[in-house]
């Protein structure tokens, strides 16, 4: 029993995953095209780590992608590389105990396929964080949806390209200093508008999120449910953006 225990922990430890690949309005991208992502589903764990702008050093396309202003964009989890480790991977697309907010932003650079992802200015574009009525978090509904998690380009961006960064933070553990874990990658995007807004609003990752900030150290299990006691939960960094 114990040793059951044990095993148990170990494995869900190592749980983890990878958003390694897009669709542009349903239109399934290939494996890792337009994408830098982690090779392992590895987390970020230090809010003021360079890698938490676009995820531990992994692969870096040499593609960009065309969309458009008002695109919807779907980013793919899967437990490893590729997607579930084994048949009826439990822990595919991420383990059910991984709970928290998932977020999408976004940064102006010149060259999406080679921009360095440090030092950009980045906005918020959508976040998924914690539902008070179903007590679902955005890690929830991405697992609802096999995998994918969403975001529209806002209509009234400027043309140009873009970094798009898509943020998972695990809250199973962050009860304990350093205990969050933060999973991301970043799609290189190449944005046609007709509109010209440049959100001037911006923030710096890292150095955007405190360690100890209330929505990255805390306790969300109350009586032993992952649900922050339906308390409202905020997600980290600023709101989403509005169009004018
Ligand atoms: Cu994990």
């Amino acid at each position: 029993m114990k040793f059951t225990i044990i095993a148990t922990l170990v494995a869900s430890a190592h749980a983890h995953s990878i958003f390694q690949k897009l669709s542009i309005n349903g239109a399934e991208q290939a494996q890792l095209v337009g994408l830098r992502a982690p090779k392992e589903p590895n987390p970020v764990y230090n809010v003021n780590d360079a890698q938490l702008a676009c995820g531990i050093r992994g692969t870096q396309s040499d593609k960009i992608l065309s969309v458009k202003a008002g695109d919807k964009i779907g980013a793919w989890w899967g437990h490893v590389m590729g997607g579930a480790q084994r048949p009826n991977d439990p822990d595919h697309p991420i383990a059910a105990s991984h709970k928290g907010p998932i977020s999408t932003y976004m940064a102006r650079v010149d060259n999406a396929a080679t921009a360095s992802p440090t030092g950009l200015k980045w906005f918020k574009i959508h976040e998924d964080a914690f539902n008070t009525a179903t007590g679902k978090w955005g890690v929830d509904n991405m697992i609802a949806n096999k995998g994918w998690a969403y975001a529209n380009i806002p209509t009234c961006l400027a043309p140009g390209q873009y970094l798009l960064r898509q943020e998972l933070i695990a809250l199973h553990s962050a009860y304990s200093s350093m205990g969050a874990q933060f999973y991301q990658s970043c799609a290189q995007l190449n944005v046609s508008s007709a509109r010209t807004f440049v959100p001037s609003q911006t923030v710096s990752i890292p150095s955007a999120y405190q360690q100890n900030d209330p929505s990255i150290l805390i306790q969300i299990w109350v009586n032993s449910v992952p649900d922050n006691g339906r308390k409202p939960y905020q997600a980290p960094g600023p709101r989403p953006m509005a169009c004018p």
